[in-house]
């Protein structure tokens, strides 16, 4: 891995993927999300790993796609580059993902952010759709998430003006979990994390699914596919040891099963 880092086990149960293109604010090209998407599938598959955290550094989490890299293209390159494939495997990730954000969060760095499952920002995060500046748009999912996440009116308005939003504003229309001191942004990442870690891994992996499913069908539909997820809880070990344990009075030892 060139443009990314990766500690499956950062802490018991919790990994953490680093971007590193610090030079570049992380500018999101290619290869870095081709890593992206291999990290984030063989971290899925391993075990041990109940929760995942995507990080930058404290100057950026990423500042958007590579403009060096898309500048020359025509359309008919992107359609057969086809980057959307990988976001999309991205996306189908089942464990919990955690963006801790810091500095600038901008375009495709904002739709990283946004695609992950929480955010826990620095008081120093900016997320912005500025594409427009540079005559394009949104194209990983900005003009859908960060209109859920915000509401129209203001995801209108920083797509079609390039506004940036600061972390507190972020907060204040639920576009965040949490801001915290700038030192203090991966620690608290960290807390979420391993809080959700110790949580059963089955039940999680249904819960995340049936929420994201909130955002892609109505709500009978809705209700139908979390009762589906609810009632397979009931098949794994984890229930009968989570409710065991809490009529015995005891911690519940969860193991994914
Ligand atoms: N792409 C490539 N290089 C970048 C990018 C970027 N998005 N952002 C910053 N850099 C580079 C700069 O070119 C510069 O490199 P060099 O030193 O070689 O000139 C270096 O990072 C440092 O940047 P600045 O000198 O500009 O730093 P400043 O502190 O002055 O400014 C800003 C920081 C405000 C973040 C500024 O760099 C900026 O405006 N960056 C571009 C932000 C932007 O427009 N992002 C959207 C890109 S388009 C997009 O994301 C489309 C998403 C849809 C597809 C998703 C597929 C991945």
């Amino acid at each position: 891995m060139e443009f990314i880092l990766v500690t499956p086990l950062a802490q018991p149960h919790v990994a953490l993927i680093q971007l590193n293109r610090p030079k570049e604010l992380n500018a999101l090209n290619l290869q870095l999300m081709g890593e992206l998407r291999d990290a984030l599938k063989e971290l899925d598959e391993n075990d041990d790993v109940r929760a995942i955290i995507i990080t930058g550094n404290e100057r950026a989490f990423a500042a958007g796609a590579d403009i060096k890299q898309m500048a020359g293209k025509t359309a008919i390159d992107m359609l057969n580059i086809d980057q959307f494939s990988t976001w999309d495997q991205i996306r189908k990730t089942k464990k919990p993902i955690i963006a801790a954000v810091s500095g600038f969060a901008l375009g495709g760095g904002c739709e990283l952010a946004m695609t992950c499952d929480m955010i826990v920002a620095s008081e120093t995060a900016q997320f912005g759709q500025p594409e427009i500046k540079i005559g394009v748009m949104p194209g990983a999912g900005g003009t859908q998430r960060l209109t859920k996440a915000i509401g129209k009116a203001k995801a209108m308005e920083m797509v079609l003006t390039g506004k940036f939003m600061s972390a507190d504003e972020a907060e204040k229309h639920g576009l965040v979990n949490r801001v915290v001191p700038v030192e203090l942004y991966l620690e608290e990442a960290f807390k979420l994390a391993m809080n959700v870690a110790q949580m059963s891994p089955v039940a999680a992996k249904l819960a995340k699914e049936a929420v994201n499913r909130s955002f892609e069908t109505n709500l009978d539909e809705g209700l139908y596919f979390e009762r589906k997820n609810f009632y397979l809880c009931f098949a794994s070990e984890d229930q009968t040891e989570g409710m065991n344990a809490f009529v015995e009075k005891r911690k519940p030892e969860f193991k994914g099963r």
